[in-house]
């Protein structure tokens, strides 16, 4: 296993560069925007923020074509965001509006966008594993050289799907890049609390996955590895892996006091906020001055005001409905 990250990297080509600052800024804001909506009750049910992760999903998916697949959790609106679905369907969804990507069915935790080949959204731990090799197992049988990119938590690697998952993957030589976002928590229990092993790159290893770690609160860094793991996976040499380590700012969900993570450790990593450090390596290479930067902010807060009016303008689905899509007739004795 080897950890990139760390080493000044390359610069950029300006666009480059804006476009990553860019899609960070449209996560962070939109996800300020829906905790402000959820304690409005605008918003309803689960909802579990992104804030702190943007280099992770922005990286990966820079990384990933059009005809590549996505299978993220719960938490997935940075994916989302990331991979094109946009931000008034997404939006809507999260208000369970008829208009959402997922016609309001799914909400914040459901989000799903076949056009865009994201198969959600998946609140159930680990959920999204098999159905990521399902994925690249038809890609594979089809002869089509695809990726499917298969984002998980570190909490996903104590669960039996995550290595059911990776063997099948190894023994079966899939496309799958399995991308791990290790924010060091499970809802409330650390990972030294729930793993023997928390050097996750070597599980990986043992099914002859290779694996790599890398920063995750460095987007230049993520979409480099992403990019050298999903060519490898593109290549037809199998699953690899990647571990993002990164960290949520805020609670797990709206509901979560968070007694159980101390308040220095969240500063600490604060203090190597995604945005704020590539902001600043930014300006110092000279790519970023306070006018681009007003005017990104501009932009990005003009599509959020809009998601959110589409959101307030979209539609119920009809009480007549509600039953389409859930329960079938029982079949004739
Ligand atoms: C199979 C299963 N067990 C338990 C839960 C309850 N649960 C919801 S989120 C979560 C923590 C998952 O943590 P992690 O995979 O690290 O993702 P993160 O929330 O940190 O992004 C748990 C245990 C669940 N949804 N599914
Ligand atoms: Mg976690």
């Amino acid at each position: 296993m080897t950890a990139t990250g760390g080493a000044e990297p390359t610069p950029p080509t300006r666009d480059h560069a804006r476009d990553l600052l860019r899609e960070m800024l449209r996560i962070r804001r939109f996800e300020e925007k829906a905790a402000e909506l959820y304690s409005l009750g605008k918003i309803r049910g689960f909802l579990h923020l992104y804030i702190g992760e943007e280099a992770v999903a922005v990286g990966a998916m820079r990384a990933l074509t059009v005809d590549d697949a996505v299978v993220a959790t719960y938490r997935e609106h940075g994916q989302a965001l990331a991979r094109g679905i946009p931000a008034s369907s997404l939006m809507a969804e999260m208000y369970g509006k008829a208009n959402g990507c997922s016609r309001g069915r799914g909400g914040s935790m459901h989000v799903f966008d076949v056009s865009r080949r994201f198969y959600g959204g998946y609140a159930i731990v680990a959920g999204g594993l098999p159905i990521a090799v399902g994925l690249a197992l038809a890609d594979k049988l089809l002869g089509r050289p695809r990726v499917t990119a298969c984002v998980f938590g570190d909490g996903a690697v104590a669960e039996g799907e995550f290595h059911e998952s990776l063997n099948l993957a190894a023994l079966w030589t899939l496309p799958v890049l399995f991308l791990c976002e290790n924010n060091l928590y499970a809802m409330g229990t650390a990972l030294v609390r729930h793993q023997a092993e928390t050097d996750l790159c070597r599980k990986a290893e043992s099914y002859r996955i290779p694996a790599e770690a890398v920063d995750g609160m460095d987007v230049l860094a993520v979409e480099t590895a992403a990019r050298r793991a999903a060519e490898l996976v593109r290549a037809g040499n199998g699953p690899c892996f990647l571990e993002a380590r990164t960290y949520r700012f805020r609670a797990h969900s709206m509901a979560d006091p968070e007694l159980y993570r101390a308040k220095d450790e969240v500063e600490q990593w604060k203090a190597r906020d995604p945005i704020a450090t590539f902001e600043a390596r930014l300006r110092a290479w000279s790519l970023l001055a306070d006018a681009d930067l007003a005017a990104l902010e501009a932009t990005v807060a003009a599509e959020i005001e809009a998601a959110v009016a589409t959101a307030e303008a979209g539609p119920w689905e009809p009480v007549e409905d509600l039953l389409r899509d859930v329960h079938t007739e029982p079949a004739p004795r």
